[in-house]
């Protein structure tokens, strides 16, 4: 849209004063984010209605991404972007004296998600309205989002997110697309006089499922899409009938999200949100579809739904029940609907994460969805036993072990199932769905992650991407390809510099926000060493810490290395033990390294506690190395090193989910890699003969390293440091950290050495920012729209990402 600057400043000041009958000078910078934030709903209301109703008009096929997670990040800066606005209002802000940025930090920044699977989700939204696709989210509004951590004594604490408490003017509450979703109870069948098959529900319990839409704005192209995030309420007129303690129960279910990143534990109260913000997506698309049709037969032509990971995979039955129940369809025609309409991507390999559901709590609370699932159960084994096999069939039914298994249903009940990197869904294809694979070979595909450089380089990344604009033009910020542009000063030293001296100002930023933060000061010169993501084993971030502790040593023995600053983000789920010792470890290194004066000069490590996407935006420009160094096999995709990369940052990786396509993208000599392949990891499990000791008894660094967290040289984690002692030794080490201690301190060895040249360096961290365009979302998303949902009729250009 087109808005001059005097024109914002006009409408600011009026908003501002209908808001708070206040002139601009009195406000809170609350209060003028409040108004500023409103504003900007103004103007995305007209594209927003048009987006609508050209959608209805023009009966364009609807997808709808159903997600237990999202992250959208803080929307204000964003959302003027896209807009195409923000130029004008910061320049309208700094005419009124005011600093845009102390506005845009007054947002709360919905954590709505755990990580990267809830980050995609929100990377996908903004990607399908900046590509113009017809895309809708289907989510729960959590009252609080992932905890707040913090670290007292260098442990984890996790604290109430309750991020609504300003309010969230990004949503509009649609109090009559309201729906009923009903849990336990029975249910009796009986035919009825028009021969169709009667449900009638006995003393279920019922809650109101409330809408709040929260508008996604595409990239200067006038379209507006919709993440429709669904909220718990006892029924309306029925609140007489219900207890406070029958109300609390409702209001639970969309009260806390889940802090558990890839594990299922299997609670009554997860399984309760599932069903929830699914029932309610599906009956909200079928009503909709309803009202301009008068039959369901054209409804897989107009409608696709994915389903990210399991936790939505009871789409495939809620949407089988509304047909069948509420529309009279036959199970064949069902059937067919639901097969064509739905597709699941999956997350991970560990087989922790996979959901199950104990049969007995599953029929308990979705009696009619069990019957359904039931019967999903009893065609597929009528329709495989024969060829495949009892023994096959049972390994992969719906139903076994006395569970629900939601990844086969999942995979049953969709015409197509994805893995988010090549490695991965080659190893879904081996391994985790194996069987199924055998059977329905044509619905494997992959699908490789994406990001949105919008949110990380046009905003995250200013110094950069000005750069750029005067170097390339700014046609890479609508089409990310066009930063391969850069190639062409691979070899102009003074561009090389101004890459240099763009990082170097990025890192003075984040320098600065680490004194303000944690309170330590670091020296911006030093080469800034970046892992942030989600706390868990296979990551290894305990890797990267034995690699400090060896810095730690060599620099006590009078090594000189070149000065490093490793920083850290990661959450740990509370009820993730492991994880939390090694934050605790983490932080007791961090405070022995920095409060060493003969080290602190060289090494330095700080924690950044509370990670999240707004951190992600100041720590990701900033970095010069970004570490990707989970156990090959183990990561699916990862997304924060696609983020990096983009920054410029070097990968120091292993052949891991997308890191391998980061190295096709780059080549090997703009990627550093080490350790051991998915191949040789696999090959020691098939023989039994890991043996971690061997690593610590024939390498003294290793030793030496390893020691330390038993032989009180570091402070504080007496407990801690022998947990983690015994589960490398005595344990085997089940992530091979020590197989790839060494190579991982090689390859360390050689980015020091790449450091001392800034313009070798640079000249590789051009080529990953050149390349880095491929891995845009909205590249991702086209592709879905391809080959899955089909809403996107040329062929998109191949982005030799293996889709
Ligand atoms: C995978 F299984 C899960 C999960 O529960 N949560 C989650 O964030 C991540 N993930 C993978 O671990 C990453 O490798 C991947 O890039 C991301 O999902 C998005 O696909």
């Amino acid at each position: 849209m087109a808005l001059t600057k005097e024109q914002f400043i006009a409408d600011f000041k009026d908003m501002a004063l209908k808001m708070y009958a206040a002139p601009l000078e009195d406000l809170s910078s609350q209060q003028l984010y409040q108004a500023l934030a409103l504003l900007t709903r103004t103007y995305i209301a007209q594209p927003w209605a048009d987006t609508k109703k050209r959608y209805d008009q023009e009966e364009t096929k609807q997808v709808y991404y159903f997600s237990i997670e999202f992250l959208p990040g803080r929307l204000l800066q964003s959302n003027l972007l896209n807009l195409g606005i923000l130029d004008a209002v910061e320049a309208g802000l700094h005419a009124l004296d005011l600093h845009p940025q102390k506005i845009f930090d007054a947002e709360a920044d919905p954590g709505l998600g755990n990580g990267g699977l809830g980050r995609l989700a929100s990377a996908f939204m903004d990607a399908m309205a900046s590509v113009g696709m017809a895309g809708n989210g289907n989510g729960i509004r959590y009252q609080y989002g992932l905890f707040k951590q913090a670290f007292v004594n260098g442990y984890q604490v996790e604290l109430p997110d309750d991020w609504m408490r300003n309010g969230f003017p990004w949503e509009t509450r649609k109090e009559n697309r309201a729906v009923t979703i009903k849990f336990g109870g029975w249910v009796e069948l009986k035919p009825s006089r028009s021969g169709n098959l009667r449900v009638i529900y006995h003393q279920t319990d019922d809650v109101l499922a409330v809408p709040y839409d929260v508008a996604m704005v595409g990239y200067h192209n006038g379209v507006v899409n919709n993440l429709r995030l669904w909220s718990a309420e006892a029924p309306i007129n029925a609140g007489s009938r219900f207890t406070l303690e029958q109300k609390e129960r409702i209001n639970q279910i969309t009260q806390i999200l889940y802090p558990d990143d890839s594990d299922n534990a299997g609670k009554e109260l997860r399984l309760r949100q599932e069903y929830f913000f699914t029932s309610a997506g599906i009956q909200s698309i079928v009503r909709h579809y309803r009202r301009t049709h008068n039959s369901m037969a054209g409804f897989a032509d107009r409608v696709a739904i994915h389903i990210n990971d399991t936790h939505p995979a009871m789409a495939i039955p809620e949407l089988m029940r509304v047909l069948m129940d509420d529309e009279h369809v036959s199970w064949n025609e069902a059937w067919r609907i639901t097969l064509k309409v739905m597709s699941y991507t999956n997350h991970t390999l560990l087989s922790e994460a996979l959901e199950v559901w104990p049969i007995d709590m599953f029929s308990g609370l979705l009696p009619r969805i069990y019957q359904i699932v039931q019967e999903i159960d009893r065609r597929f084994r009528l329709a495989f036993v024969p060829q495949f096999g009892q023994a096959m069939i049972d390994r992969i039914a719906p139903l076994g072990n006395g569970q629900v298994r939601m990844a086969y249903l999942a995979t049953i009940g969709s015409h197509a199932i994805n893995g988010v990197a090549p490695i991965h869904s080659e190893l879904l294809k081996k391994d985790v769905l194996h069987d199924l694979f055998e059977i329905f070979p044509e619905r494997f595909n992959n699908k490789t992650n994406g990001i949105t450089p919008r949110r990380w380089i046009q905003i995250g990344d200013r110094p950069l991407a000005h750069l750029l604009d005067k170097k390339i033009g700014t046609t890479w910020r609508k089409n990310p390809l066009a930063l391969r542009k850069l190639h062409d000063f691979s070899d102009d030293p003074h561009f090389l510099s101004d890459l240099n001296a763009a990082k170097a100002e990025n890192k003075r930023a984040l320098a600065k926000y680490i004194d303000q933060t944690v309170h330590v000061k670091v020296d911006p010169d030093a080469i800034f060493d970046v892992q942030i993501k989600r706390l868990h084993a296979y990551k290894r971030q305990l890797l990267h810490v034995l690699g400090i502790l060896d810095a730690y040593l060599a620099l006590k023995r009078g090594e000189k290395r070149p000065k490093r600053l490793h920083i850290f983000g990661a959450k740990a789920a509370p009820s993730y033990v492991y994880a939390k010792e090694i934050i605790k470890v983490m932080n007791a290194v961090a405070d022995m390294v920095n409060g060493d004066p003969e080290v602190s000069p060289y090494l330095q490590v700080v924690f950044l506690p509370n990670y999240g996407v707004t951190m992600a935006e100041k720590i990701i420009p900033a970095a010069d190395i970004s570490e990707q160094i989970s156990t090959a096999g183990k990561e699916a995709s990862g997304t924060s090193n696609m983020k990096l990369m983009s920054a410029g940052a070097l990968t120091l990786a292993t052949l891991d989910g997308a890191n391998i396509e980061i190295k096709n993208a780059v080549g090997d000599d703009n990627i550093e890699i080490f350790g051991l392949t998915e191949d040789e990891i696999a090959g020691y499990y098939r023989r039994g003969d890991y043996r971690a000791r061997d690593f610590y008894e024939k390498d003294p660094r290793l030793h030496a390293v390893l020691d330390m967290l038993v032989n009180g040289q570091i402070p504080g984690i007496e407990t801690e440091g022998r947990d983690i002692f015994n589960s490398l030794l005595t344990y085997n080490d089940e992530y091979f950290v020590l197989a790839d201690f060494e190579s991982y301190l090689a390859a360390n060895a050689k980015l020091d050495a790449l450091y001392q040249q800034p313009q070798a360096w640079a000249k590789k961290a051009l080529v990953n920012i050149a390349e880095s365009g491929r891995f845009s979302a909205d590249f991702t998303v086209q592709r879905y729209g391809h080959d899955i949902w089909h809403v996107v009729p040329q062929t998109p250009e191949d982005d030799g990402l293996g889709n």
